[in-house]
């Protein structure tokens, strides 16, 4: 028996590949990635936990409600260098806003996924805090804390709530539907494909491209200048749960009215409300969207001065990411954390499937990241 387990065990840490994360907004886990630093944005993954449906049985352990990363060994539950010093959206309570996670091509499981706020300031602190790893029992106050502000998928009107835990009798939660491809049992279109039609690839995994996976949700009332969108997906057909989280705030007045809904990139990646009583941000989120229409294969990076930038040099600058890029909008976007005050030149290039490089014409760009209360900018621009 003790064999034959350890053959289990063992095989099953061989072949098992992750196979999700939350894309907007950006998570802590794409921040990695866009970095460079996490090579499987796609595998925070806490396992073995329990069969279906019993997963949340397991404690939450060292994956805590941001995730940890043992592929490349990344607690992202920690502020690092590229996350969690600052907010990446900025919401209204009451606000609906437009969610996304990012499943593989050949990871699409089933089973549910949650996106969850802990209204407590204290246990959250933990977690935003430079410097400090929570504990194993922080991260499980925490999780249980994030556990009772699951956000109900029902709070927003007119919306299917299949693959959450308030889904009805009947929908796909109780049937185990694949979020991309068709239902497990189904004699036709068996293939896989975007939720909202986006191609394969329109978000990035490592191993076999990702489909977006949209939902939306209400913010809560509930006001923090710094807090975490936690999403949770367990896992059907494996013994997995994913966890990943954005670092967010939610400022100004409710808004029940509000049914429009906002992507956090982009324009509407807003500034923190001006404060007579702010302090002064040390790092600013700056997130590029540049608007260039491309070819499918065609890819576009952000070259400049700095290091963050590759300074100079195409081949380690960051890529700029495509999840938002639609015809109408074809908006490519980067978000990098600078210190406040540098300054730097810069072009964006587009990259050939065969490597080939166009450089933007002259003269370079330049920016000098401001010096103030705001944690996050936007800089648009089009191509030329
Ligand atoms: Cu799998």
């Amino acid at each position: 028996m003790k064999l034959t387990r350890w053959g289990t065990v063992l095989s099953t840490v061989a072949l098992a590949h992750g196979h999700g994360y939350l894309t907007v907004p950006f998570s802590r886990t794409r921040l990695g990635a866009e970095a460079g630093i996490d090579s499987c944005p796609e595998c925070s993954i806490l396992e073995p936990v329990e069969a279906w449906p019993n997963l949340d049985a397991a404690p939450v352990g060292r994956s805590g409600p941001c995730g940890y990363n043992a592929r490349v060994s990344i607690d992202y539950n920690q502020p690092g260098a590229h996350w969690g010093m600052a907010p990446v959206a900025t919401y209204s309570p009451g606000q609906v806003i437009d969610v996304e996670w990012c499943v593989d091509h050949n990871g699409d499981h089933g089973g549910m996924f949650t996106y969850r706020i802990c209204q407590n300031q204290t246990l959250v602190d933990k977690f935003l805090t430079p410097g400090y790893l929570p504990t194993e029992a922080e991260k499980q106050a925490a999780e249980d804390c994030f556990e009772a502000g699951v956000l109900p998928c029902t709070d927003v009107s007119g919306q299917s709530c299949g693959f959450s835990p308030d889904c009805a009798p009947g929908q796909a939660c109780w049937r185990n539907d694949w979020f991309t491809c068709n239902a497990f049992q189904a004699d036709y279109r068996r293939a896989c494909q975007g939720v909202d039609n986006a191609p394969r690839g329109s978000c990035y995994t490592s191993i076999a491209g990702g489909y977006p996976v949209t939902k939306k949700i209400r913010i809560p009332n509930y006001l923090s200048a710094h807090t975490l969108l936690s999403f949770k997906w367990n896992s059907f057909q494996t013994g997995q749960i994913y966890l990943s989280c954005a670092d967010i705030a939610i400022v100004g007045k409710s808004d029940p009215e509000t049914t429009t809904s906002t992507r956090p990139t982009s324009t509407s990646l807003t500034t923190a409300t001006p404060s007579a009583s702010c302090t002064p941000a040390p790092f600013v989120a700056v997130t590029f969207a540049e608007r260039v229409v491309t070819a499918w294969g065609q890819s576009i990076k952000l070259v400049g001065s700095i290091p963050e930038l590759g300074s100079w040099n195409p081949s380690v600058a960051p890529a700029l990411s495509a999840a938002q890029y639609t015809t109408g909008n074809p908006v490519w976007t980067h978000t990098v954390t600078l210190p406040a005050g540098v300054a730097f030149e810069y072009k964006f290039v587009k990259v050939a499937s065969d490597g080939t490089i166009i450089w933007e014409s002259d003269p370079n760009r330049a920016y000098t990241v401001p010096r103030g209360c705001d944690t996050s900018v936007t800089v648009d621009s089009v191509w030329r």
